[in-house]
């Protein structure tokens, strides 16, 4: 092979490369230290409250673990977005308010499946108050959800009807955010319905695994990776962001 040849040949080979695996990008900037935080960015915080931690109503095993995590990663961020569940004392997601019913049965609503979960994040409770320890002073917004109580909203864009939008898709698009990157609580719920709706309100979308945990009900846990990989939602660890 000549000089010029093989120059063609490497050339050809690097663009077969990017070519074969969608993640190229993402793995290049993993190997190369570069998947640093810009200003096309913004830290999704999901659900860091009290009732979703050991000792609260809704409690995700061990997500008192990911403040800390959460916390670092939140420092290397300039925009930082905040979520709260905020629930009516009523609402139509709590098993309460549905007789004969038990927590973790589902029932049958005009928007879907809806899986009845004990009461909790009821609003201006300490319930749905951020974890003790979360310190990210510079977060730019906080975004609420939930509030109506006859529609559930796991998702940080878009309600259960899959159609009333939180505002939070156009705050992000008028900033200027490229890509989203989200952790919290829990992964297979708040943080995979939101993760996927970033996708389709057309952000690149990556949920950082070990700064999240998961309910895991029935196998929803490995399910919504399935879901959130399908449709281009990456997975990534806290140590892979520069
Ligand atoms: C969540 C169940 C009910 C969550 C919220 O934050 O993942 N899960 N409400
Ligand atoms: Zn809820």
């Amino acid at each position: 092979m000549s000089a010029f040849d093989r120059r063609r040949f490497f050339r050809f080979a690097a663009g077969a490369t990017v070519a074969a695996g969608s993640a190229g990008w993402l793995a290049r900037a993993i190997a190369g230290g570069t998947l640093r935080p810009t200003e096309k960015d913004v830290f999704i915080v999901v659900d860091v409250q009290k009732c979703f931690i050991p000792g609260g109503s809704l409690a995700v095993g061990k997500g008192d673990e990911v403040v800390p995590v959460i916390n670092a990663i939140a420092r290397k961020f300039p925009y930082v977005v905040l979520t709260q569940d905020w629930h009516t004392a009523d609402h139509v997601s709590f098993a309460s308010q549905h007789a004969g019913k038990k927590v973790f049965e589902t029932v049958s609503l005009p928007y879907g499946t809806q899986v009845l979960w004990p009461d909790h994040c009821v609003q201006g409770t300490e319930g749905a108050g951020f974890a003790p320890g979360l310190d990210i002073p510079h977060a730019q917004l906080v975004i609420r959800k939930g509030y109506h109580s006859g529609i559930d909203s796991y998702s940080a864009f878009l309600e259960a009807d899959k159609k009333t939008p939180t505002g939070l898709a156009g705050y992000l698009k008028e900033r200027g955010i490229k890509r989203c990157f989200l952790a919290g609580l829990a992964t297979d719920f708040c943080v995979a319905w939101s993760a996927i709706d970033a996708r389709k309100s057309g952000f690149e979308a990556l949920v950082i695994e070990d700064a999240s945990r998961g309910i895991d009900l029935n196998g929803s846990l490995a399910a919504a990776w399935k879901d959130m990989t399908s449709v281009g939602v990456k997975r990534i660890q806290s140590t892979d962001i520069a």
